[in-house]
């Protein structure tokens, strides 16, 4: 390796030490010529000094939470000297209303961080921050930049957009936020509600990414069969349970929901059975003795109508529930106007295809035993209540979304929806949160075109010659309707996606057509290497705001100024307000542009930011009172640093539709097994789905799995679930999480011994779209045939284009389900022992990981 040029050294990674000193001084950093001045004054604390070893009594001690998309959000406890958090804690029961240092209770349960949580100091002040604005100067992807000032920085964007969007139209700007700060009051990434979709829309200037890689197959079937994605219990629920079945879920690594372990070791100790569904067996199968039955991946939807045989042979079913609550569930629950369409149970009894998916039927596609698909179908029919957790991970495929209305319609022919003990989701979303504390209202969230989000370079790619159906274009009513868009830039806000979407290479082609590229990101990601201007954030230790939950829970968190923004890094408001102050001074059609984006604000926001925020967040907590009956002040709450509400049970979707008869919100008022909306589509290329969907739950042969006859030449099936260790991409370069794991491909030990291959062999992981490399972990966890990749290892390519971190994105396939769902888990691929050369992300070694930056291969 060449040694790096001093000035990409200067520029990118300014020596942590002295870094410290400055920021614990309080002073600026100042950008002259290109060269980082750093003030010299007398360091008062350093973030990982081992000496001197403050007390608690030494420290200012000031409650915020952790962020990020990452399953939960939990408290996070800071303990400062000056302006330098030296040590974090957690929740201790202490800091909620009536609260005691140990108070941890069902209803009032601690918020204890995770290990990520725990770890974020190593993020907030690693090497890889973002401090300064970048401009690229080598080619797009080489991943040279030289800092340059924010107003550079600013102006060279602002013209640049205004050009795009004169010379290509309304559709030039791709907007791809996305989650990676979207459980804030305030300062919110998210592709609907947040703070670019609303920025981008006012510019007059958006193609929208419409399609979300959690769970858009989820969505797609929530809404259908119930009229809504929250068809979430709150974790508490789970306590009351007799049966769990974890389908695709392994909550010990995937969090969903940050005490749903406390609520699940309750029902274990109320005496409820589990049952893990899964091609792997997971530590959350091991901590609660589940029977775990592997599965071929992508085919639970032919088991779950296998049950559903079962559960209508054996007459095991609800029929008082079905006929009350659903419709076309059967021939009695057809509507009028349906009578012949294909109703569930003739499809499930083969009246209409031939074919009845019997447990033998399903035996032979999903690799599990006719007669333990008859045990589960009777156990879960006749144990009271139960609660059939449908997780998303097996929805993110080839027609993922009908997994997952199978699922709800085997949950509803049980009657176990709208009961304690028992679960409809799903999506899962319980509690709501207020909602955001900016101006929402007519002007966020406009587009002139909306696309499947991993369509993106596809799109790019063979612009104008495309298909409407083909990206999944969202109808408009007006003369836009199935235009494609001429999409010539990329903001990246939330969002780490170029290293998270689906078929890596394909995007690599696509971003050389673009004309700007932004990454605005506290981190230096995989993505912003392939930037043109990175932008420094300012986390969320670095600004005001509140944090909500993520999807389960619910309470509030403060989330004060704890420490002064780093370096140079601003908040994506002040990013956004003061672009909106540019661009309308360019163009004239975008008068008051600013102060319509941020109207409590003028143009000093940029500088000081903390008065409107509070303004804000006061107005903000106002809506909470006013309509979540909270009697907390603002200020009592900022005191505290926690709300947490308390509930007198446990809150169950559709208990209300249940017990007092209120109706769903679907067009018919019923649980639809058989869609109205879906029924009635004439075109399906004039829908955003762009490819029929049935009417009803079916299985579809996934476009690759192990019964394709592709297995020849890529004899195994990979999933991509996600990392304990990680958020996706977040938290890869932590030294001290990188002590606990490494990236690594598992194989079953039948197949690693067929290889030859070993635990802690390098192995190389190919199909036709791309190739990386990672270590194997062999295990008899796994069922043969099987591999298991966890997604968001920072991409590291060679000069080959191989990636030398295993990023299963190289692999992945960027065709979704018509419906929408990211099929991240339907890959055929090949594995063997390699001699190329494979690195833990950019750095071989946790200790020297900052040679990243060094590098100038
Ligand atoms: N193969 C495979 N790939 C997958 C998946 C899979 O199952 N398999 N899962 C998919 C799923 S479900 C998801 S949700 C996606 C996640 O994809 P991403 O959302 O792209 O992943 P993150 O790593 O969470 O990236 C979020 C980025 O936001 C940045 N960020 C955090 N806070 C802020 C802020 O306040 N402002 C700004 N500007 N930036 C901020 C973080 O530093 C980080 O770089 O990955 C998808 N990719
Ligand atoms: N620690 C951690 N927690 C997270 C996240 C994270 O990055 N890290 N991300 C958060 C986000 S944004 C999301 S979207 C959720 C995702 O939550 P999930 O979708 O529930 O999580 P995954 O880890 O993708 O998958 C869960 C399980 O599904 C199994 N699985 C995969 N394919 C199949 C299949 O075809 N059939 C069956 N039966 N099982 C299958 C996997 O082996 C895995 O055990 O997690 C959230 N929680
Ligand atoms: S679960 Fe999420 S919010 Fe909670 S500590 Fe871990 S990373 Fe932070
Ligand atoms: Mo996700």
């Amino acid at each position: 390796m060449k040694p790096t040029p001093d000035w990409i050294k200067n520029i990118l990674n300014p020596g942590r030490r002295s870094f410290m000193k400055t920021a614990a001084a309080g002073a600026a950093l100042s950008a002259a010529g290109g060269l980082v001045e750093l003030a010299t004054q007398k360091k008062e604390a350093q973030a990982f000094a081992y000496a001197p070893h403050y007390t608690d009594d030494q420290l200012t001690t000031v409650v915020t939470s952790c962020d990020h998309n990452c399953g939960s959000r939990h408290m996070l406890v800071a303990h400062k000297k000056g302006d330098v958090i030296v040590r974090l804690s957690t929740d201790d029961g202490r800091y909620q209303e009536n609260g005691s240092f140990g108070k941890d209770t069902a209803e009032e349960p601690q918020l204890r961080a995770c290990l990520r949580g725990r770890s974020y100091r190593a993020r907030l002040y690693s090497p890889e921050r973002l401090l300064y604005p970048m401009m690229r100067v080598g080619k797009r992807g080489e991943g040279k930049f030289k800092r340059v000032s924010w107003n550079e920085a600013l102006d060279f964007i602002a013209k640049k957009m205004i050009e795009l969007k004169k010379n290509y139209g309304p559709t030039a700007m791709l907007d791809q936020a996305y989650a990676g700060t979207s459980y804030g009051a305030l300062h919110k990434s998210d592709q609907i509600e947040g703070l670019l979709a609303r920025f981008l829309g006012m510019f007059g200037c958006r193609t929208n990414s419409w399609s979300v890689p959690s769970y858009q197959g989820t969505t797609f079937s929530s809404r259908m069969t119930f009229g809504t994605i929250e068809d979430g219990n709150e974790d508490d629920a789970f306590a009351h349970s007799k049966l769990i079945i974890m389908w695709g879920w392994n909550p010990a690594y995937t969090f969903h929901g940050g005490n749903t372990f406390y609520y699940m070791r309750l029902a274990k100790q109320n005496g409820c059975k589990f049952v893990l569904i899964d091609p792997q067996y997971t530590d959350s199968a091991a901590t609660y003795d589940a029977w775990w039955i592997p599965i071929k991946p992508n085919t639970d939807a032919a088991m779950l109508a296998a049950m559903a045989h079962v559960i209508f042979s054996e007459n095991l079913h609800d029929q008082k529930f079905i006929d009350k609550f659903c419709q076309g569930m059967d021939a009695g629950t057809m509507p009028e106007w349906a009578k012949g369409h294909e109703n569930f149970k003739d499809y499930i009894f083969g009246k209409s295809d031939d074919t009845p998916k019997t447990p033998e039927w399903a035996e032979q596609i999903c690799g599990v035993k006719a007669a333990d698909i008859v045990k589960l179908a009777r156990m879960y029919a006749t144990t009271k209540p139960a609660a059939l957790k449908a997780s998303w991970g097996p929805g993110r495929n080839a027609y993922g979304e009908q997994y997952n209305r199978m699922a709800a319609a085997v949950q509803a022919m049980t009657g176990n929806i709208g009961i304690l003990g028992g679960c409809a989701e799903g999506v899962g979303k319980g509690w709501h949160a207020e909602s955001v504390a900016y101006p929402y209202d007519e002007n966020a969230n406009l587009w002139w075109a909306s696309i499947k989000s991993d369509r993106w370079a596809h799109c790019v790619l063979n612009y104008p010659n495309v298909k409407r159906e083909e990206i999944g274009c969202w109808p408009r009513d007006d003369e836009l309707d199935g235009k494609i868009p001429n999409i010539k830039g990329i903001w990246w806000h939330g969002s780490d996606w170029f290293n998270q979407l689906t078929n890596i290479n394909k995007e690599i082609k696509a971003i050389e057509k673009l004309e700007l590229v932004v990454c605005a990101d506290s981190t230096i990601t995989p993505s912003g290497l392939w930037a043109d201007v990175l932008l420094p954030v300012a986390t969320h230790f670095e600004r005001h705001d509140v944090a909500l939950p993520w999807y389960k829970g619910h309470y509030y968190i403060h989330r004060p100024k704890t420490i002064a923004p780093m370096g140079e890094s601003k908040t994506d408001f002040q990013i956004f307000t003061e672009l909106a102050y540019r661009l309308e001074a360019l163009d004239p059609s975008l008068k008051d542009f600013g102060r319509r984006y941020n109207p409590r604000a003028d143009r000093s926001y940029f500088d000081n930011d903390d008065a409107v925020d509070e303004a804000y967040l006061v107005a903000w907590w106002k809506k909470v009172q006013d309509h979540q009956g909270v009697t907390m002040s603002w200020e009592e709450f900022k005191r505290r640093g926690v709300y947490k509400f308390k509930f007198d049970k446990p809150l169950v979707a559709f208990r209300e539709q249940i017990e007092e008869g209120e109706p769903f919100p679907t067009p018919s008022g019923k649980i639809e097994i058989f869609s109205t909306t879906l029924a009635q589509v004439k075109d399906w290329t004039k829908t955003q789905y762009g490819y029929p969907i049935p009417a009803i739950p079916k299985w579809i042969e996934p476009f690759e799995s192990l019964n394709h006859p592709k297995v020849k030449q890529f004899p195994f099936h990979l999933i991509t679930p996600h990392p304990r260790w990680r958020t996706h991409s977040i938290f890869n370069n932590i030294p001290w999480l990188r002590e606990t794991y490494q990236q690594e491909i598992t194989l079953a030990a039948s197949d690693a011994a067929r290889l030859g291959i070993v635990t802690g062999d390098i192995v190389e992981v190919w199909n036709d779209r791309g190739r990386c490399v990672v270590p194997a972990y062999v295990t008899e966890r796994c069922m043969p045939g099987v591999a298991v990749l966890h997604e968001g290892v920072w991409m590291d390519l060679d000069k080959n284009g191989v990636d030398r971190a295993g990023n299963p994105d190289f692999l992945t396939l960027d065709e979704p389900s018509p419906a929408g769902a990211f099929a991240y888990n339907t890959i055929l691929v090949n594995v063997k022992k390699t001699q190329l050369e494979h690195r833990p992300g950019w750095d071989s070694l946790v200790t020297a990981r900052s040679i990243v930056f060094r590098r100038d291969t």
